[in-house]
């Protein structure tokens, strides 16, 4: 059966690796549904923030956060709002997967320091797409 993934990467926090999040969200997509595709949208608008337009973001990836049968982050590139989702995540019990490039980043301990969170440290961009064949049981 599909699985709802969320789908989480940096956008304020910084859009270094969009494309890396744009080839993991393309292969994710081949057996499954990813809910928030324009993470990895090459030319997402970072214009500036208007509260309003911000809340119904808000809202809307929540809502699409409890639907979601499993979180896949990409936290190379440290963001809040990243951060913000795995927290929620995990209050909703959504079992969450954690990847980052290990030479490019030293993961904050409240990540690594809760067991909860699956992580996935890589060195090159080919273990990424066999740990989620392993996460999704291709
Ligand atoms: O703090 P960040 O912006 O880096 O947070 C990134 C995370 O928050 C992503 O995983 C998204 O799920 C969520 N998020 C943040 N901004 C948006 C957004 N539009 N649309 C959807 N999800 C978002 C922001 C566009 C804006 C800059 C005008």
């Amino acid at each position: 059966m599909k699985k709802k993934i969320y789908f989480a990467g940096s956008i304020r926090g910084g859009r270094d690796d969009a494309n890396l999040y744009k080839r993991m969200i393309n292969y994710l997509k081949v057996d499954n549904v990813v809910l928030t595709e324009h993470v990895g949208n090459d030319n997402l608008s970072l214009e500036e923030q208007c509260r309003e337009r911000d809340a119904s973001i808000y809202n809307r990836d929540t809502d699409w956060l409890r639907e979601s049968d499993v979180l896949i982050g990409e936290c190379t590139c440290p963001s809040l709002g990243v951060g913000y989702e795995l927290a929620y995540a995990e209050r909703l019990g959504i079992p969450c997967h954690i990847f980052y490039n290990k030479a490019k980043t030293q993961l904050s301990a409240m990540l690594t320091g809760n067991l909860y969170f699956k992580l996935h440290p890589y060195e090159n961009e080919d273990e990424i797409f066999e740990e989620l064949d392993k996460i999704l049981k291709k």
